[in-house]
């Protein structure tokens, strides 16, 4: 089940341009099975628990505000090598450098601002999930 899973959000700034309709439809285009999905906003706390992975990096306290800063959508995602699919989907992490046609390409700002979060491995998409909801309201 696990391997089959992904966790995502849309930043920030995507959802204060209004691009979350438009990314939740390439998504479920993508053949992206959704699971579970909210709309909330983080503390910069929060935050900050969610990206601690990246605290020794210089973009850390940059990324932490940004991801603070507004509402963010957070959902679970379903399909075979759901990790690797998606991180291939999304594009690059940096939007001038994600393919065409990529989210990342269409809707991210910058490098920071890229539109759109996706695990790196399916550990991370458990604690991921997790982290914004119950086992039950994804893991059925
Ligand atoms: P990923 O999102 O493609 O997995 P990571 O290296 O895990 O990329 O970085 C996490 C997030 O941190 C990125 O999505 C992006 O928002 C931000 N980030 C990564 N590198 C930089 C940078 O060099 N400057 C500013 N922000 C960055
Ligand atoms: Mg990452």
């Amino acid at each position: 089940m696990s391997g089959n899973i992904t966790f995502t959000m849309i930043k920030p700034k995507a959802v204060a341009k209004g691009y979350m309709g438009k990314i939740i439809d390439q998504i479920i285009a993508g053949g992206f099975k959704i699971k579970a999905l909210k709309y909330t906003k983080l503390t910069k706390q929060e935050a900050e628990q969610f990206y601690a992975i990246h605290k020794e990096r210089p973009f850390y306290q940059g990324l932490t505000d940004f991801m603070s800063s507004g509402p963010i959508i957070a959902a679970v995602l379903e399909k075979e090598n759901a990790v690797e699919a998606y991180r291939n989907f999304i594009g690059a992490t940096n939007p001038e450098a994600a393919a065409e046609g990529t989210i990342r390409k269409l809707y991210g700002t910058n490098i920071e601002a890229n539109a759109v979060h996706g695990s790196d491995s399916d550990e991370n998409a458990v604690i991921e999930s997790n982290f914004y909801f119950s086992t039950r309201e994804w893991n059925y």
